[in-house]
């Protein structure tokens, strides 16, 4: 980073483009020079090369010109002091995570994520557990900035450690809901991800909202091949199988075919996940639109099942 400001033909040099690029930038996307000193050409200050640095990784990776000077002109190396936090750590060194209408503590938990912070993470998710549940968490807190990084990553390619960290303390966070409660009775829910799926966080979502009303289940996790969740309810017996399908790659109707073929067939399949298109779900499959309607539709059949006799 340059400490002193630049000339337009320095600048070039440094970010390999074209001094014609440099005012395309600046005409088009108000990605120019900052610094004015009289009877001078305007000169670019290190906040402005770094805002054009970013210019020029993202429009090299693809990005479309305008997306990217978006990105670039929100980066905090933008703003004053910026530098300093860069350095001393606290920003992480990346830009924000949009998170919508989403409230403040949706915010800050995306702040946190942006600076890698995993203490911080998990308290503002623990916390917001031990408030709210599990549903208003999933959906209120979790879901708007999981999907914030799936748009920044969509956009930039980037934010992949992001990503990785959240998922996990996510994912631990709702493997601690519930541990301390009474025996819950036989685990007649059957959760499986579809094969090769690897977005796990939805259903272990559902897991924890079950765990916290009460009811227990088994947990198959990520990229189940349908042999082996066959054998998982051939030997299990579930009264309620739920699969996992976050995109249409991995959304096999054959597999809830094969689970509906099964001979001690379960009362309720769930076809859960956006991955599945409603006209091509076999008859008697059920696709819940969000957590709260699979929780409804297990916790219904956990009362049938209480209610039924023998059982
Ligand atoms: C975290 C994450 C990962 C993690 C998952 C970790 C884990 N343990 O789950 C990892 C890093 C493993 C991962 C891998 C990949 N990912 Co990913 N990932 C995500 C991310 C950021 C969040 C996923 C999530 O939990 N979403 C839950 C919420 C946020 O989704 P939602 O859309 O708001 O939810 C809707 C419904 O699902 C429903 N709903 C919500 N919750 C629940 C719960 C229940 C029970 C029910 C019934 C319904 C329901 O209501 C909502 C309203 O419609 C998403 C971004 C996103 N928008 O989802 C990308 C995203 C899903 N991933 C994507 C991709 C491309 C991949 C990879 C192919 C990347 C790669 N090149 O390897 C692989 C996929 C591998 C595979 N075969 O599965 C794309 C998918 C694009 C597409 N539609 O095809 C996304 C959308 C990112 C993007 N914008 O590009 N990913």
């Amino acid at each position: 980073m340059a400490d002193e400001p630049l000339s337009a033909g320095a600048v070039a040099r440094r970010l390999g483009v074209a001094v014609t690029t440099l005012r395309t930038w600046h005409q088009r996307y108000g990605l120019g020079p900052s610094q004015h000193v009289p009877g001078h050409h305007r000169r670019y200050t290190p906040a402005d090369l770094a805002r054009l640095e970013i210019m020029r990784k993202l429009t090299a990776e693809g990005v479309a010109p305008a997306e990217a000077a978006r990105w670039a002109k929100q980066s905090p190396t933008a703003s004053p002091g910026a530098e300093a936090r860069l350095r001393a750590g606290r920003d992480g060194g990346g830009q924000t995570i949009p998170v919508g209408r989403a409230g403040p503590a949706a915010r800050g938990l995306a702040r946190a994520a942006m600076r890698l912070d995993s203490a911080a993470i998990s308290d503002t998710i623990g916390r917001a557990l031990a408030a709210n549940g599990v549903i208003a968490t999933w959906d209120g807190l979790l879901r708007p900035v999981l999907a914030g990084i799936g748009e920044r990553h969509a956009a930039t390619a980037g934010l992949i450690e992001v990503e990785h960290l959240m998922s996990r303390c996510v994912s631990e966070a709702f493997a601690t809901v519930g541990r301390a409660g009474t025996p819950i009775g036989p685990a007649r829910i059957l959760l499986s991800c579809a094969d090769e799926e690897q977005h796990t966080l939805p259903l272990e979502a559902l897991a924890a909202a079950l765990t916290e009303a009460g009811v227990a289940y088994r947990m198959l996790g990520a990229r189940v091949p349908v042999a082996a969740l066959i054998e998982a309810v051939n030997r299990t017996g579930p009264a309620a199988v739920a699969i996992w399908s976050h995109t249409r790659a991995t959304a096999d109707p054959g597999q809830l075919s094969a689970l509906l073929g099964v001979p001690r067939r379960p009362l309720l399949v769930l076809a859960a996940g956006p991955g599945w298109r409603a006209d091509t779900l076999p008859a008697g499959v059920v696709r819940p639109v969000d957590l709260a309607e699979a929780v409804s539709l297990a916790l219904a059949v956990r009362d049938s099942l209480d209610q039924s006799p023998g059982s």
